[in-house]
């Protein structure tokens, strides 16, 4: 079979009117120079340039040589009669001042005929870092959704099999854009040449969007500018707010946002900021407290499908700045920069709660089976209590040797100190011994330096693991699903629910991970976004996943999917209606476009087919992503390494 990303048409209105996109255009042209965030951003692609040099065109819909009819066909791949030749992609690279590169995997070194001893000793040794991934031009976090094609060949985690180098599981080519021209040549080449279009920032996405064989990737890595300003007035919103460039990623704003003496929302240490984390929504540790990353921006800079340079705001473009605001990244456009909201310093109240069925440490509580589900159901029920306290609680049940079970929660609480954050706490160990389970509180002690503190400390740092073949990085089969607040209020509710997780841990043997926080229409302050409304009434982001040190065959994969599938089933029957984060999320999850925008869907497909009718940008499960598969040879499997199963 072909290797290629054809399209199944979709029924409905997928061309919108002549006349509409007409006056889009029109409106389209009128834009020609507008406030920009940062210098970069002056540095625009001109009418001028692009007059003798049709690859690089503005999508000038409804012009008969736009690409909107030739959605039916496969896009372009390397070897493919229509793809570009070397010396067309010489051409590319000159009128991006050299900014083109070769979509190349860190590990090449690792192999002949490019076998470089020093270079391959590098790699290997950070292969499991983030940082690795973070700054290459091709390498995700999550290996499994590229088929871990490159691995450095003699790791000890890598199985035989997997070690050769498919160089063409990666993008074919990578600009690395430090203008908005930059941007706007390569959407125009992909789009004109009908070539694959991804955006890589990152590379935390677990559902592929950042990967693709045979791209053209957008690498925003490198736009690192950022900028506080103390006073604004956008939309209905006075006060403090920052500038933010696409590639800063969250340990950057922490120290900025601290530089400036201001608390500003952002996700976990190396996930970006300005990228796919706020427009798939955005969790933070001030998610019940300041509402998702989507709900903390003001304006966004965007170069849309067609190339053009726009900006998105409460007044312009206003479609735009919805859909991307929660309806997804790798959507609409290439976001270059945002402002987004600044607050004064808040300070955040700590605490910890560990219980366990194993004799771990004199110090860590040890429960019979039953205590320790009827802890785990104390808890969740406990968990509305965070959300209303501000708070978010970061928790796992983890399944050790010997049939023994771990559970630990962190808990972050916005705008209490520390007596405050383990006094809130006690509260759930009276919840406890009223539920018959005799645990006393370890933590509500004040005191730094507590005897056995390090010891804990360590069985804790162990117990809280997100998914890894490593150090940091994933081979991971994940899936999650919002669990309404109405699941933990319902007493038989609460009761098929922890059914449902406890059949997934003690039988399946998988951990729970569970965030207990709020991100309501009112913590939100009630913002018109395109988030999904599962998550406004979710009381927990619940996540479970599927590991291993290697990508296996094709038909292992199958067995160990359908395994996982069978206890993660559960948890959508008994939470029916309600929908799955897709920001770490399944690349198959089951209608999607239920679970990931509910009843937002329509009018976000509506304003795709506007905005890119020529299915320029395609990420797997985006909006509109229905009309088009990757063809690997196993229909449905969702790697993004068009050849590494055939
Ligand atoms: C270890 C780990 C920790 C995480 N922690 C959190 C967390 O604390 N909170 C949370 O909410 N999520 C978290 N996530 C999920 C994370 O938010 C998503 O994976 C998010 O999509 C990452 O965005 P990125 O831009 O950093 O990564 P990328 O993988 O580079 O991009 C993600 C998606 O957005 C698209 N994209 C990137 N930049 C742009 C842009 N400028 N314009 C348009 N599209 C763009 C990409 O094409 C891709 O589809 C975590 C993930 C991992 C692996
Ligand atoms: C484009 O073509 C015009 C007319 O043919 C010519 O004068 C001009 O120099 C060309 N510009 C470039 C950048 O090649
Ligand atoms: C696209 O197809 C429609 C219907 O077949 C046709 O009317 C239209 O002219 C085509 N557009 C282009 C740009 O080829
Ligand atoms: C693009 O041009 C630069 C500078 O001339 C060069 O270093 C680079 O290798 C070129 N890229 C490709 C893919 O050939
Ligand atoms: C990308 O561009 C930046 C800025 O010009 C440069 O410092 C960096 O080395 C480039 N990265 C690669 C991989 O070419
Ligand atoms: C930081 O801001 C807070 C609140 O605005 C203020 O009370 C405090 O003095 C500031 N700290 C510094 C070091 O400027
Ligand atoms: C923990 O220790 C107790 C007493 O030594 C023992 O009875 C129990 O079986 C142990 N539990 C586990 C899970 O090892
Ligand atoms: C598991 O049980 C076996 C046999 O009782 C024991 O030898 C081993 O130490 C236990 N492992 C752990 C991690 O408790
Ligand atoms: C506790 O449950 C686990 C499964 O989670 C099981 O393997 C183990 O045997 C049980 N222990 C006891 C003492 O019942
Ligand atoms: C925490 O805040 C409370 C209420 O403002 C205050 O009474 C208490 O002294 C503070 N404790 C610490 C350790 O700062
Ligand atoms: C609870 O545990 C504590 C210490 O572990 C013990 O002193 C107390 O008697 C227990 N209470 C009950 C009701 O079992
Ligand atoms: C992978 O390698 C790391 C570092 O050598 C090691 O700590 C880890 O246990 C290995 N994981 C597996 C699954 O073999
Ligand atoms: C960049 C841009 O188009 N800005 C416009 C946004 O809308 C306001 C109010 O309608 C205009 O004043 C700006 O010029």
């Amino acid at each position: 079979m072909k290797a290629c990303c054809t399209s199944v048409q979709v029924t409905g209105s997928r061309i919108p009117s002549m006349f509409f996109l007409y006056v889009l255009w029109i409106l389209v042209q009128t834009i020609s120079v507008h406030a920009v965030n940062f210098p970069y951003e002056s540095i625009q692609l001109a009418d001028s340039d692009v007059r003798n040099y049709s690859r690089i065109d503005f999508g000038a819909s409804p012009s008969p040589s736009s690409n909107i009819n030739s959605t039916t066909d496969c896009k372009v791949y390397p070897g493919d009669a229509q793809w570009p030749s070397d010396a067309e992609w010489k051409k590319f690279n000159d009128t991006l001042g050299g900014a083109l590169i070769k979509g190349v995997p860190p590990a090449k070194v690792c192999y002949q005929p490019t076998y470089e001893a020093t270079q391959c000793a590098t790699v290997k040794a950070n292969y499991f870092y983030d940082k690795l991934r973070n700054d290459d031009p091709v390498a995700i976090v999550n290996e499994w959704l590229d088929g871990d094609s490159c691995p450095p060949s003699d790791s000890s985690n890598i199985s035989a099999s997997a070690s050769t180098c498919n160089l063409d599981a990666y993008p074919a080519y990578v600009v690395n854009v430090t203008t908005v021209k930059h941007v706007q040549l390569a959407v125009n080449f992909a789009r004109n040449s009908n070539i694959r279009l991804i955006i890589k920032n990152t590379g935390h996405d677990m559902r592929g969007g950042s990967a693709g064989a045979g791209s053209l990737s957008v690498w925003t890595h490198n736009l690192k500018s950022f900028e506080y300003l103390p006073s604004v007035s956008i939309g209905n919103y006075q006060g403090k707010a920052a500038r933010v460039a696409a590639g800063i990623q969250s340990f950057e704003v922490g120290n900025l946002a601290s530089t400036a003496n201001v608390t500003i929302v952002a996700p976990a240490g190396t996930v970006g900021v300005a990228g796919g984390w706020f427009q798939g929504g955005g969790h933070s540790t001030y998610t019940s407290y300041y509402g998702l990353g989507a709900d903390q921006m003001l304006s966004l800079e965007v170069v849309t499908a067609d190339g053009r340079f726009v900006t998105a705001d409460p007044t312009n473009n206003t479609d735009l700045f919805w859909a991307l605001r929660g309806g997804g990244g790798s959507t609409y456009g290439v976001v270059t920069s945002v402002i987004t909201k600044a607050y004064d310093p808040v300070s955040i109240g700590f605490s910890n709660i560990i219980f366990t069925t194993a004799n771990l440490s004199h110090y860590v509580p040890t429960v019979s089976n039953e205590s320790f589900w009827t802890g785990i159901r104390t808890y969740l029920k406990w968990g509305l209590q965070i959300c209303d306290a501000g708070g978010i609680g970061y928790n796992f049940i983890r399944p050790g040797p010997n049939g023994t079970l771990t559970f630990t929660s962190s808990l972050s609480l916005p705008g209490l100190n520390y007596t405050q954050g383990t006094a809130f706490t006690s509260t759930f160990f009276e919840e406890l011994n009223d539920a018959g389970v005799n645990i006393t509180n370890p933590y509500a002690t004040p005191t730094v330096t507590r005897a056995g503190a390090a010891e804990v400390e360590a069985i804790f740092a162990a117990a809280s693991a997100y998914p890894s073949r490593g150090p940091g990085e994933m081979n991971t089969r994940l899936a999650s699903r919002l669990f309404p607040r109405e699941n933990f209020k319902d007493d038989d509710l609460l009761d098929l629910t922890v059914t449902a997780i406890r059949n997934f841990v003690a039988e399946g043997g998988y951990t729970f991970h569970g965030i207990n926080h709020c991100p309501t229409m009112d913590v939100a302050g009630n913002p018109d976004n395109a988030v999904g409304p599962a998550y406004r009434i979710a009381a927990i982001h619940a996540q479970g996943w599927d590991s291993s040190p290697a990508v296996g065959p094709i038909s292992e994969q199958i067995v160990r999917k359908a395994r996982f599938d069978k206890y993660f089933q559960p948890w959508r029957d008994v939470s029916p209606g309600a929908g799955s984060y897709m920001g770490e999320a399944d690349p198959s999850e089951p209608n999607w476009q239920q679970s990931f925008y509910g009843d937002n869907y329509e009018r976000l497909l509506g304003i795709k087919q506007t905005i890119d009718p020529w299915n320029a940008f395609w990420a797997p499960t985006a909006v509109g992503s229905e009309g088009w598969e990757v063809r690997n040879g196993n229909a449905g499997w969702p790697s993004q390494n068009v050849s590494i199963f055939l």
